[in-house]
């Protein structure tokens, strides 16, 4: 097979003179700094996008700050009409989605087609729908009356104004709608920073959004490195920030919003997620399971399972097994629609996750399969089996984001506790059972914002999601964002 031709749309948007996307348009950057964008798989440059200054971010959020205004009184159901409609132009547009998704991260177009667009529009379709269900309640007071007098009261649920929303290069385009979905839904105005990687669908997705008929200001994007995302936690005019990320960069998210206004802050991090095999697991299943689990877009989901701990008597058999489907899996060019196994997203990345094979070989780890970059000029690395010694090892600790599973044998279940729990991250874990009984016997004990049975890296719209201990602090999706976007007012009346 071959690569994909890219359509004609595709190169022109790419050899645009890109600003921000702000007031609804298109708005030329107040300097002239730029950022290259570059192709992962070839290591060139196909685009450059500007970085946010300071007055590129007052604009913004003078922006959002009007939008606001509009947004926030605009009817619940004219709010659920556009998000429809801009679902469905993500539709209409979804290979030129899908390629520029391809060509500035490297995920391989079929991910790219199916979960960069395809559920993001579900998922954006899934918020459209809260929009006319956001309600507060009526409350009866509960002291006694003095003089015979009746209290009665009520609470609105209002939006909190101006919406940062901080992205990563993983999924940049998912994870953008959740965001800029979580807060038009609610009545909120947004503004994007993606990553200074892949900074391009968003850009497009805005303009869709302005022809979904989205008001000017109530969606801007500022494109810039991590600065003018803090430049837009610190602003005096933004309500709330919404970040996706690393661990050490959400903690410093974190500081910045505290410090600046105790503005809100949802933090969705990453972590070093656990998967514990029972004994009577068939060793299949849980082969194809770890693929799921630790391979899908080369290991680089925050949800994605670094941390594998199979029963003494199958770890060999398993990590086998696991080796023999890894040989086969075709790496290459993330355009070719054959390709399973694609590049990582960016050069330091590359480095990154060649600093963990050394690490790994430095602490007499076995290296089962893999453990190398691959030469070129693309940020290629190799499926990796590693076998740790003890549950110290810095692979079994670090998230590594790539696509490396580190294995540690385990005797008893009480043991296999301890080992999925000892870790100060908690976003994702899932066991692997035909005993289902026991399965929800453990769940309980497991402590993870979300744990799967016999599945592991499956989001759902309606289902709650977001991490415990120093995965984070919030949760998207479900009813549960409702509280994160929306301020709460009571309302208290006597009669
Ligand atoms: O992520 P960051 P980076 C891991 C992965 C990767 C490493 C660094 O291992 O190698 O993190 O990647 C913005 N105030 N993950 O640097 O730093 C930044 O511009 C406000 C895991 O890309 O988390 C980008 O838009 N914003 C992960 C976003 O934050 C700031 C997903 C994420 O950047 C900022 C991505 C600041 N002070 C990387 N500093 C996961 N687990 O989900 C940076 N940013």
């Amino acid at each position: 097979m071959s690569d994909v031709t890219l359509l004609p749309s595709v190169n022109l948007f790419l050899a645009r003179d890109h600003g921000h996307f702000i007031n609804g348009t298109c708005s030329p950057s107040s300097t002239s700094a730029k950022i290259k964008v570059i192709n992962p798989a070839n290591g060139e440059a196909i685009a450059q996008v500007s970085e946010g200054s300071q007055a590129d971010v007052d604009q913004a959020v003078l922006s959002a700050q009007a939008g606001f205004k509009i947004w926030s009184k605009t009817s619940p159901a004219a709010r659920a009409a556009v998000l429809f409609k801009l679902a469905g132009l993500l539709e209409q547009n979804r290979e030129e989605l899908a390629q520029l998704e391809t060509v500035q991260s490297g995920k391989i177009i079929q991910i790219s087609r199916a979960f960069e667009v395809d559920q993001a529009a579900h998922f954006l379709r899934y918020y459209a729908g809260w929009a006319t269900k956001i309600n507060g309640e009526t409350i009866t007071p509960s002291l006694p009356s003095f003089a015979g007098e009746r209290y009665t009261a009520f609470t609105l649920r209002e939006p909190v104004g101006v919406v940062v929303g901080i992205v990563p290069w993983n999924f940049s385009t998912m994870i953008a709608i959740w965001k800029l979905a979580s807060a038009l839904t609610t009545g909120c105005s947004i503004i994007i920073k993606p990553s200074e990687f892949t900074p391009l669908t968003i850009l497009r997705i805005a303009e869709l959004a302005t022809q979904a008929g989205l008001p000017a200001g109530a969606l801007n994007v500022i494109t810039g490195s991590g600065l003018s995302g803090k430049a837009l936690i610190d602003h005096p005019g933004t309500n709330k920030v919404s970040f996706t990320g690393s661990v050490p960069t959400g903690i410093a998210v974190g500081k910045s919003a505290m410090e600046a206004k105790l503005t809100r802050a949802t933090l969705e991090l990453g972590g070093k997620n656990s998967v514990g095999f029972l004994r009577d697991v068939d060793l299949d299943k849980a082969a194809d399971g770890i693929i799921e689990a630790g391979f899908l877009h080369s290991g680089q989901i925050c949800a994605a399972a670094e941390r594998f701990f199979a029963h003494r008597s199958q770890i060999e058999p398993l990590m086998e097994k696991l080796a023999q489907r890894l040989a086969t899996l075709k790496i290459g060019s993330p355009l070719d629609e054959s390709t399973q196994f694609g590049p990582v997203t960016n050069k330091q990345h590359q480095q990154k996750l060649e600093a963990f094979f050394k690490t790994a070989r430095n602490e007499s780890n076995t290296i089962v399969f893999g453990g190398n970059a691959i030469d070129g000029p693309g940020c290629y690395v190799e499926p990796t089996i590693i076998l740790a010694n003890s549950a110290k090892d810095t692979l079994l600790n670090e998230e590594t984001f790539g696509p490396i599973a580190t294995f540690l044998p385990y005797d008893t279940d009480e043991e296999l506790l301890h080992l999925m729990n000892d870790t100060p991250y908690g976003l994702s874990a899932s066991i692997w059972t035909n005993d289902l009984s026991k399965a929800l016997r453990l769940v309980p004990e497991i402590e993870a914002g979300t744990v799967w049975v016999n599945m592991h890296t499956m989001l759902d719209p309606a289902v709650p999601f977001g991490g415990v201990k120093a995965s984070g602090i919030g949760r998207e999706f479900g009813a549960a964002f409702i509280d994160d976007y929306t301020e709460l007012k009571s309302v208290m009346i006597r009669y």
